[in-house]
């Protein structure tokens, strides 16, 4: 089995380290809002979720139908549908326990959960850990279901005894409520285990002057559904990819927010392996970035082997 340092490989944060290795072992669970076809950002939480289950977690998945209704994405019915296309998909991953969203409604325990929650988290809070596509929920009008999501986030948490919160860093703010409210209220607090987000690949626009922190950036130029150019979808076919990755924003020199250097440093090269580029074989996302920084990787030689090794792992996962 893995040793607990390896699962921090590919990690963008872990609240707090110390906490995560003092596990032996527990729960680990992640939620996802369900949307058939997925894009393939979400293979970067879904192998690491494949790698906790390796190393002795118990490993649940939430299908978040609730949640995503509150979000505007669809009926229950269809949602629920949806959830089941993602499952199946996820099959091909790994084999997770899964929980749907309904079944947690069903039970007046987790009401009464989430009424404790809402008493041990300030509004201001709260609204702060409301995301509103990528928007903070202070600048939009929103109906107040969408208020109540962060604290059904935490006490879907709560409920079933997490022991590691996992998610793309995205994510930080509904697991920073948690962790706090679990202090305040004394249920057990979860360490927050938090995956590279990769950037929408039509770029992030201009930055400068931009005064979002740092996890508002992650979310408002992410890899999106919501913005199907922006996405690679797991259901693309060979050609598509290519089409998608050559069109790729990719400023050269650059990996911060590069979407194409991220689809090789925190998907292709941990989870498929050694990424030939130019020749050159690169089995350290770091020797990577270097190569490209200094310009020895051109934006077309990143784009050519990210094209071809990504086409290689979906066909696998077909
Ligand atoms: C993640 C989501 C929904 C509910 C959750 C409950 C517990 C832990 C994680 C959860 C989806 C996530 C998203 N908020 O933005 O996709």
């Amino acid at each position: 089995s893995l040793c607990m340092e390896h699962l921090l490989k590919n990690v963008e944060e872990v609240v707090t380290k110390e906490e995560f290795l003092r596990l032996g072992g527990g729960r680990a669970y992640l939620g996802f809002e369900p949307l058939w076809p997925i894009h393939v950002g979400w293979l970067v939480w879904a192998y690491k979720l494949r790698e906790l289950q390796e190393a002795g977690f118990d490993v649940v998945v939430l299908v978040a139908t609730w949640h995503a209704w509150i979000n505007d994405k669809g009926s229950l019915e269809e949602l629920r549908r949806h959830g089941d296309e993602v499952r199946q998909f996820l099959g091909k991953v790994a084999q997770f326990k899964y929980v749907y969203g309904e079944e947690l409604a069903k039970d007046p325990a987790y009401w009464e959960l989430a009424v404790r929650v809402a008493k041990g988290a300030s509004l201001a809070r709260v609204r702060r850990a409301t995301p509103v596509m990528g928007r903070r929920a202070e600048e939009v009008e929103l109906d107040f279901a969408k208020l109540l999501y962060p604290v059904l986030q935490v006490a879907d948490i709560f409920y079933l005894g997490v022991d590691v919160a996992v998610g793309g860093v995205d994510q930080r703010r509904a697991h920073m409520l948690a962790r706090d409210v679990a202090e305040k209220l004394g249920f057990k607090k979860p360490v927050a285990l938090h995956t590279p987000i990769i950037t929408s690949l039509s770029g992030v626009g201009r930055m400068e002057g931009s005064h979002r922190e740092i996890d508002e950036v992650y979310a408002m130029y992410k890899m999106s559904k919501s913005k199907p150019q922006s996405a690679i979808f797991v259901t693309d076919p060979p050609e598509e990819v290519e089409k998608k990755v050559w069109a790729a924003y990719c400023p050269p020199r650059e990996v911060r927010f590069n979407p194409v250097y991220e689809l090789a440093a925190y998907l292709l090269i941990p989870y498929h392996g050694p990424l030939e580029v130019g020749g050159r074989r690169y089995e350290d996302p770091q020797a990577l970035a270097n190569d490209y920084k200094n310009g020895d990787v051109s934006p077309q030689a990143l784009k050519d082997a990210v094209a071809k090794a990504l086409i290689d792992m979906l066909a696998k996962l077909k």
